[in-house]
């Protein structure tokens, strides 16, 4: 095999954010930029000689060409196999698979996840390591270190692998092996769930069902389990093909963009139940007729019934949540006394804590929900749970909700998204609501009394590593919340996250609209931040 080594010179801006490093598909195309990156991942992990990587994405443009690229650098570095979800796909959780049955030293997932892709649009890159979940921080800070100082990278000189072929190629000591992208995700669903049961209520139309793919990854993987393996109706998943723009839409599963599923189980037609999934298929959003389920409910809810699954009817080690997620679960937790954690944003915190099995279910509120099964969120693994507890409960989404509120009080929850604010101003404003926090506890605002007001830290329990500015936390004696952080994962200006939840234990006061009930609170939020004032937007981008 022909090396070359390439001179290069580093660009600044490679600092991976909530979940790897993502930038406009432009960006990425610039000279050396995507190689460069590459080789400063793998310039920090130990020797890749004789090791196996996975690789595979969402499909959106750039996908296939980044591929190819990464296949040459891979082989350049020392890699002895690759393996490849065909056609270069793979969803996140997939790939998590992937790499732990194969025992693979890491894998490269290519993906903006719910980012809308397209030429003008969004493009990703993120490492994963052996137990299959994305890299740690100090992973990352070495791979952004590396990318500021790298002069050179190493490049196979073969023409391009077709990867649309299932099966192994060799190249001296390197095997490239083509596989199905589904298979073996399919299999672990299997493992995990009631097929019997889902293929009886599926078959029969016991439940109905929709799942809205947005012309995502999981596309092809919904069709295959939940129309082929379990016998749902054919066109129940819908935006089904993979497109490399999305359709022109967000990938995002909520109800804003994944409109067409909101509006059908909103109306008199509404099925059983309603799903979908984002870009990458790591997220899901669970509707019923008629009702919509919070992420932070459907971890809680998750939780509280796990037994009932073959999975996990030994029960749960421990339970974790992300720092702006409800404090649902928290409730389960303490009712079945397990241990329960609270992490930073984003799913590389909890794989300490899933390795050590300090914690079985973890979630987060943006819509990300998973279990030791794989080391990543997986939209199509929460659906399928959702869908076996139906049939097992024989109960309605919203029966199953308003029960496990009646059982654990209700904790009423929104989160308001100001996207694209410009950078300077939403750094100010969080600046300066650092300089009120020591200012306001003990303070009353009308019936909220301030009983905690700071900047959340975290130490992992299992390595002692501490990450700090995770996001400002105003409490309140009555346990409500007002939580603020700044994405992570965007790539224009700045968004803003503002987080509120108030705990309603009345259930004749369940059935109330979220943004009425916390008025008071998103009011209060204002004032904290003055994010409206400052930016003279008059509402959020997305309410959720
Ligand atoms: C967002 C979510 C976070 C999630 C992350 C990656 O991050 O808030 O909970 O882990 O996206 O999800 P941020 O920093 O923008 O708030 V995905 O599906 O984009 O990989
Ligand atoms: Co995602």
């Amino acid at each position: 095999m022909k090396i070359q080594t390439i001179d290069t010179r580093p660009y600044d801006d490679q600092k991976p954010g909530t979940s790897g490093l993502r930038k406009k598909v432009r960006i990425f195309q610039q000279r050396h930029y995507l190689e460069n990156f590459v080789q400063s991942v793998f310039d920090c992990l130990d020797d890749c000689h004789g090791k196996s990587l996975v690789l595979g994405g969402d499909g959106r443009y750039f996908n296939r060409q980044a591929i190819q690229i990464i296949i040459k650098i891979a082989a350049a570095n020392g890699f002895s196999q690759l393996i490849i979800g065909q056609g270069g796909l793979l969803s996140t959780p997939a790939a998590s698979h992937l790499i732990r049955k194969n025992n693979a030293y890491g894998g490269l997932i290519l993906s903006a996840s719910h980012n809308p892709g397209g030429p003008d649009e969004d493009f990703g890159i993120k490492y994963n390591v052996s137990n299959g979940g994305p890299a740690s921080e100090t992973y990352t800070d070495a791979f952004f270190k590396r990318s500021t100082e790298i002069t050179q990278y190493h490049i196979a000189d073969f023409a391009d692998i077709d990867i649309d072929q299932l099966g192994e190629q060799h190249f001296d000591d390197l095997t490239i092996t083509i596989v199905d992208s589904v298979d073996d995700y399919a299999q672990l669903m299997a493992s995990i769930f009631d097929f019997q049961l889902l293929k009886n209520s599926l078959s029969s139309g016991y439940i109905s069902i929709v799942f809205d793919a947005m012309h995502a990854i999981t596309g092809p993987y919904a069709k295959r389990i939940l129309e082929d393996i379990l016998g749902a109706k054919s066109g129940s998943v819908i935006n089904a093909t993979p497109l490399e723009d999305f359709g022109g839409g967000h990938p995002d599963p909520n109800l804003v963009y994944a409109k067409e599923l909101a509006d059908l189980m909103f109306s008199p037609q509404a099925l059983t139940f309603g799903a979908a999934s984002d870009g990458d298929g790591d997220r899901n959003m669970i509707v019923g007729a008629n009702f919509f389920v919070t992420p932070s409910d459907s971890l809680a809810v998750l939780a509280a019934n796990a037994t009932l699954i073959p999975g996990y009817k030994k029960g749960l080690s421990g339970v974790a949540r992300s720092m702006p997620t409800s404090q649902a679960v928290d409730r389960v937790a303490q009712a079945l006394r397990l241990p329960c954690f609270e992490t930073p944003t984003g799913w590389k915190f909890f794989g300490n804590l899933l390795d050590a099995d300090e914690i079985t279910l973890c979630g987060e509120e943006s819509f990300g929900t998973g279990s030791n099964h794989v080391r990543e969120k997986d939209g199509l693994w929460a659906v399928l749970f959702w869908l076996n507890l139906i049939a097992k409960k024989r109960q309605s989404v919203a029966d199953i909700v308003q029960e496990h509120w009646q059982k654990f009080g209700r904790d009423i929850y929104s989160r308001h998204d100001y996207e694209a604010v410009d950078s300077d101003i939403a750094n100010a404003m969080l600046a300066d609501l650092r300089s009120l926090l020591p200012t306001l506890t003990g303070q009353s605002f009308g019936e909220y009394q301030v009983s905690y007001a700071d900047e959340f830290s975290y130490q992992d329990p299992i390595d002692g590593s501490v990450s700090s500015q995770q996001g400002i936390r105003i409490g309140f004696k009555n346990g409500s919340r007002i939580v603020f952080r700044l994405s992570g994962t965007g790539t224009v200006g700045a968004t803003l996250r503002i987080y509120v939840e108030r705990f309603e234990a009345d259930a004749d006061k369940h059935n109330v609209d979220a943004q009425l009930a916390l008025a008071q609170l998103i009011d209060l939020a204002e004032q904290f931040c003055q994010v409206k004032q400052r930016t003279g937007r008059t509402e959020p981008t997305v309410i959720t």
